[in-house]
């Protein structure tokens, strides 16, 4: 961004601004001051910061069209990208201007800020790692374009009712979105079951074509992604299902008003709502769709875009690569041959080795449960063509393998893209890793498994194709805009090279024994720390003390993230105060938050399992105040910036093999809380970043895991040999928690008395022993603030940028093209604007 320095200038530009602010207000909005709500000043200053983006977008489409450089795509069912206004300040540059000219329009920038809701387009990491990843791509200057779905409800909003959550449908776009652009022209048609059938050239060549029996339009909506202070502003491009308009012209041509009407309802279904399941595969019909539909306009868009570079698609992967982000875009693999193949009118053979060269596949989960596998018969009714496709790969594929490994029928059944048990299957995941070119995990740990269990046949077959690209979070959203303070403190301390290099937070190490420093760290957390009680006295009338210990966590519920033995620690610790009354304890802030998948029925026990604790809890007078336990509703990537600043203690305590990598713990690790966890996901290399004296460990390895059940887990030991657990399991049934209803926890209860698949009870004593240090530790306030400093100091491994340019080296062989500024504004002549030819001429 190009910045005139000087006071006049700047007075020029704020000035500017309020004048934008004013005409968007007037003109797009149609208020004045007198009507105009806080959305319209949203709106009208959103639109203002837009209008500015868009010539850095222009010029980026120019630089594209000039170079011709290799382009990532990123296709991904998900993108958690937040709220978009306070980033696109910070990326842009412009964040004090536009507080200057809002400040003087009578405007508080950070109220309007506030008050954005976020696209909730995404479950959880995964979707939340696609939107870091598109940041960095950005500042990174590489050109690259996310493909996604425009859902029109996205992830429910959660309610606490009476303890438990309750789900209420969020339509984002009910306020408006000024940050997408509809790009009607550049709409795509999507088929979808039918048949295939055979037909012959002029030439007389056998070929086989589809006939889908409905097809449905994409729509493109464009979503600006600026770089962090480059020119570069790259684009998520979100697909929104339409009705086929020539469709509704039949059907009102033979007087079937409302048949028309309910074919452009059906189609508009598919891209309706987001899926809200974690880690729990459910083969539903409609999800199919949603994946197929995202990865045909995707790819289609991908090949007109080249076609408008090239004359043939022989280059195709020299130009485009394309990331599948879990197995959900794995269709990419059947609906590019048949683009290719059917389509384009491509050799079946150089299309697979087209395919094959752009493709690269991502696996972000070691669950069973979670494992797409398709039924056939559904499969085959939706997409009969690409059914058919797979199974000629799959029998060529099943040659290859028999020619390596004769006579291995396990094998074989293993590697099969078909499942053979009834009822037949697509298993995603082999269809993934058969058509892409590399594989990759998204932390060492979760790779090595990959390697050595999960994917072991894939990696015998084909060695080197599984990497590593441990994951990584962007230091923009995760603390230049989440965390002011800190960012300042950091910034006087070392200058700002760490926001884009941040492996330059190394030079906080040599500050650890400058006490103005010590303290002047010390004060940020505990200002952040002010805030958020401020926020829960507002909303619970809760009152917490900011120099209580504020242990959170924050993350999805499920049962392998073990919220459940957290507040174990929380029943042991009250279960201590009760016992002696006059116990002095570290006082300590348990904050949880996090959505369980509506049909989860476990979560969402543990959800009411840890309101009932806090009601109690917070209320008893024996406690005296020494613990207090928060759920915040609704956690999402808002609630996120809030969050990751305050914490002290950020709890990582996954059942070790179970969390593929984890991204919240970098996120609290980097605004300078310290972990307590397990050997799990990226915690392993966390702590060999940050030195194991700065991070609690505790709970079995994965090897421990794996041979205590293979030897035979029986939980039932651990509570007879355990008085405090007993005593733990034995409170929470006694339904002192409940007002006295016995009932109500027993599942949980006796999941973990005699099945306890995640070995809660195995871990339950180390875990303890473990806070008991931590609250030691805590209580020596230089020791912690030095360790959590380091901690900061040591992230910069974690940064997405270094995520990135690991997938650049190690995937996609792609390098930065920057943007060179060619149009600056919009030129006074107008020589944008060339007359068009017309037809005589
Ligand atoms: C998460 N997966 C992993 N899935 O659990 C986490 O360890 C990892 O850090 C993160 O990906 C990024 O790599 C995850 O978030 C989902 O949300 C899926 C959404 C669609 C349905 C199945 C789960």
């Amino acid at each position: 961004m190009s910045t005139v320095p000087g006071k006049e200038q700047r007075k020029k530009r704020i000035n500017q601004l309020k004048r934008a602010f004013a005409y968007n207000l007037f003109y797009r909005q149609g208020v004045t001051t007198r009507t105009a709500t806080l959305n319209d000043y949203y709106l009208a200053i959103s639109y203002t910061l837009r209008d500015r983006m868009q010539h850095l977008f222009v010029n980026s489409v120019e630089t594209l069209l000039e170079k011709d450089p290799k382009i990532v795509c990123y296709l991904s069912a998900e993108f958690l990208t937040g709220p978009h206004l306070h980033n696109n300040l910070v990326n842009l540059g412009l964040y004090d201007d536009f507080a200057q000219a809002a400040s003087e329009s009578g405007l508080d920038l950070k109220t309007i800020i506030n008050h954005e809701e976020e696209p909730g387009l995404g479950n959880g990491g995964l979707g939340r790692l696609a939107a870091c990843y598109l940041d960095s791509l950005s500042s990174l200057e590489i050109p690259a374009i996310g493909y996604g779905i425009r859902y029109e409800y996205g992830m429910f909003d959660q309610e606490i009712v009476n303890g438990w959550q309750k789900e209420l449908s969020d339509h984002w776009l009910h306020p408006g979105n000024p940050w997408e652009i509809k790009k009607p022209v550049m709409a795509c048609e999507v088929g979808f079951g039918g048949h295939s059938e055979v037909y012959h050239t002029e030439k007389g060549i056998r070929r086989i074509r589809w006939r889908p029996a409905r097809v449905i339009t994409g729509v493109p909506y464009d979503v600006p992604v600026p770089g962090y202070k480059v020119n570069t502003v790259n684009y998520l491009r979100l697909w929104s299902a339409q009705s086929h308009s020539s469709f509704d012209f039949a059907d009102f041509n033979t007087g079937d008003y409302y048949g028309a009407v309910e074919d452009k309802i059906k189609a508009e279904t598919i891209t309706k709502v987001l899926y809200p399941n974690n880690e729990q595969f459910q083969g539903k019909k409609l999800r199919l769709e949603q994946q197929f539909f995202l990865v045909s306009c995707s790819l289609q868009d991908m090949i007109r875009l080249h076609l408008f570079r090239h004359d043939n698609l022989f280059n195709f992967h020299e130009y485009f690569q394309a990331q599948l982000n879990d197995t959900h875009p794995a269709v990419a693999v059947p609906e590019l041959m048949r683009l290719l193949v059917d389509v384009h009118l491509y050799d079946w053979d150089v299309s697979w080795e087209i395919t094959k060269k752009t493709l690269s596949y991502t696996n972000h989960t070691l669950l069973p449960e979670a494992m797409e596998k398709w039924s056939m018969e559904l499969f085959g009714s939706l997409l009969p063509r690409h059914l058919e496709i797979i199974l000629e790969l799959n029998c060529h594929f099943l040659d290859e393998v028999r020619m390596r490994y004769p006579d291995d029928d396990t094998r074989l059944r293993r590697m099969s893209v078909i499942d053979e048990t009834e009822p037949r299957s697509v298993h995603m995941v082999n269809l993934a890793c058969m058509g892409a070119k590399t594989i990759n995990g998204v932390a060492a740990m979760h790779t090595d498994l990959l390697r050595s269990h999960t994917l072991a046949d894939w990696n015998d077959m084909y060695p080197g194709k599984i990497r590593n690209v441990t994951n990584g979070v962007t230091p923009r959203r995760w603390m230049a805009v989440s965390n002011p303070r800190l960012t300042r403190l950091i910034t006087e301390a070392i200058g700002e090279k760490w926001i884009t290099d941040l492996d330059e937070l190394r030079k906080l190490e040599k500050l650890t024994d400058d006490v103005p420093f010590l303290d002047a760290w010390r004060e940020v957390k505990e200002e952040n720390k002010q805030d958020f009680s401020a926020l829960i006295k507002c909303c619970d009338n809760i009152h917490v003390d900011y120099r209580a210990m504020f242990d959170v966590q924050v993350k999805r519920i499920h049962e392998y993230k073990r919220q459940h033995l957290n507040i174990l620690h929380i029943i042991t610790l009250y279960a201590r105060i009760k016992a002696d009354p006059n116990l002095e304890i570290t006082p300590r802030l348990f904050v949880f938050g996090g959505k369980a998948a509506p049909s989860y029925f476990m979560a969402k026990r543990i959800i009411k399992l840890i309101t009932s604790v806090a009601r109690v809890v917070n209320k008893d007078p024996a406690v005296r105040d020494q613990l207090k336990v928060f759920f915040i509703p609704n956690y999402n990537v808002k609630i996120g910036h809030i969050v990751y600043p305050m914490a002290n203690l950020s709890e990582q305590i996954s059942q070790a093999g179970m969390e593929a990598s984890g991204t919240g713990n970098m996120k609290f690790s980097m605004n300078g809380a310290l972990t307590i966890g397990t050997l799990d996901g990226a915690n392993v290399e966390i702590r060999k970043e940050v030195g194991e004296e700065n991070f609690f460990l505790f709970g079995l390895t994965v090897e421990e895991v794996m041979e205590l059940r293979r030897a035979g887990y029986t939980p039932l030991d651990y509570y007879h040999h355990n008085e405090s657990l007993r005593a733990v399991i034995d409170l929470i049934g006694s339904g002192i928690f409940t007002s006295g209803d016995r009932e109500l926890f027993k599942p949980i209860i006796d999941s973990l008395l005699h099945e306890d698949p995640y070995m809660l009870f195995a871990d339950y004593q180390e875990y303890i022993d473990c806070q008991d240090r931590v609250s030691r530790l805590y209580a020596d306030k230089h020791r912690w603030t030095r360790m959590s400093i380091l901690n900061t100091a040591r992230m910069g491994k974690f940064s997405s940028d270094r995520s990135v340019k690991d997938y650049c080296r190690k995937v996609w062989d792609v390098q930065p093209c920057p943007v060179k500024l060619k149009w600056n504004e919009l030129p006074d002549d107008g020589v944008l604007f060339h007359p068009r030819k017309t037809e005589e001429e």
